[in-house]
């Protein structure tokens, strides 16, 4: 009884979905899918890579017939555990020296992503041997006492940054910095400070003076200038300049990529030129547009690169050397103070002033920037 109870509807249902049982009903279309996938498209935040490094994760995303795309969870495999290992959650690690094809399935799909790893990039706790002599600017890689040390030297990620800096510069001015080398490449110090990230934080602005003083320990030789990329916070600022003596940029001051590559900038650099600049003397109060606020910025353009930092606005994108060319660089008068002459830049051969194939990717919001001048 209770068999049948329970095959009768179950034999209803069916005959109602079989084709032909009835000659009245037509056949019922299949459902038809809201979208197809038609392809997939890798991510990784960079493909090249130095032995130790990791980066993460991989996202893939399916692109679909109706147009849109969405991520999906594909499996990732590699053609070379030893040299790029992949992760359960997609992070890659460099293992070797060489290269590695990763693929990724989903679906019937398949997408690849070739990896090149090399060795990573000596690193040094003292000023190296020289390529040319005069003024010239140390770029070191700052970590306070008790925060992991991020290898930013050891993969490339300051040479890349100076790099971007050094293609910039010229397009906006003509001119470069004069950059301490060792053997061609950026001569990139590696500093372990003596003090711990929040004492860092509570040093403020002051914390210039300090990296400048543990700076002592690299021993650099000559005129040169020691400016520091800071593996930490200085809580409402993003960098700070000593006239003369130094500048720092603070790397939590923003989400983005430190040197993602030689053709382009990003807050950190366009941040690192701005903390130059002040160390050259800009912006002094002889300039039209001037502002105390903050220690001596223009308060004109918000696009220029000494622009105050009052407030953090939602722009971005380009960014120009003193617009008008009439406040600190490029304006020729004598009597008040012009980057254009400083010791610490020298012209850049080839390259024509006002050509632009650096991109100037800054994030909403990271310009104007918060900085503050000490002297
Ligand atoms: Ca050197
Ligand atoms: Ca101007
Ligand atoms: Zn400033």
């Amino acid at each position: 009884m209770k068999r049948l109870l329970l095959l009768v509807p179950l034999f209803a249902f069916l005959a109602s979905c079989g084709d032909g049982v009835s000659p009245t009903t037509p056949p019922k279309a299949p459902p038809r899918p809201p979208r197809a996938l038609t392809g997939l498209e890798p991510f990784a935040p960079r493909t090249d890579i130095r032995v130790g490094q990791k980066v993460g994760p991989l996202v893939v995303y399916g692109t679909y017939d109706d147009g849109t795309t969405g991520t999906v969870n594909a499996e990732w495999t590699s053609s070379d555990p030893d040299v790029v290992a992949i992760d359960e959650e997609g992070f890659v690690e460099a293992v070797a020296a060489g290269t590695a094809v990763l693929t990724a399935t989903f679906e019937g799909f398949f997408v690849e992503l070739e990896f090149v790893v090399e060795d990573p990039i000596p690193r040094s706790t003292r000023d190296r041997p020289d390529d040319i002599s005069g003024p010239q600017i140390h770029f070191v890689y700052a970590v306070p006492s008790d925060i992991e040390d991020r290898n930013r030297d050891r993969f490339g990620e300051v040479e890349r940054s100076v790099l971007g800096i050094q293609n910039w510069l010229p397009e906006e001015t003509g001119k470069r910095l004069r950059v301490d080398t060792y053997q061609g490449r950026p001569d990139v110090s590696f500093l372990r400070l003596p003090f711990t990230r929040q004492e860092g934080d509570g040093f403020n602005a002051n914390i210039v003076f300090r990296l400048r003083d543990a700076s002592s320990r690299l021993g650099l030789t000559g005129d040169k200038i020691p400016v520091f990329y800071y593996e930490g916070q200085v809580t409402g600022l993003c960098g700070t300049a000593l006239f003369e003596e130094g500048g720092a940029v603070y790397l939590e001051c923003s989400d983005a990529e430190l040197g993602p590559d030689e053709e382009t900038v990003s807050t950190f650099e366009v941040t690192m030129v701005h903390e130059l600049f002040h160390v050259f003397g800009a912006v002094a109060s002889c300039a039209p547009n001037y502002t105390d606020l903050g220690g001596g910025h223009v308060k004109d353009v918000e696009n220029d690169l000494m622009y105050v930092g009052a407030d953090r606005q939602p722009r971005g994108g380009v960014t120009y050397v003193d617009v008008g060319r009439d406040d600190y660089y490029g304006h020729g008068r004598p009597d008040c103070n012009d980057v254009s002459r400083s010791r610490f830049l020298e012209p850049a051969p080839g390259v024509a002033a006002g050509s632009r194939t650096v991109e100037v990717r800054l994030p909403a919001g990271d310009w104007p920037l918060r900085c503050e001048l000490e002297y």
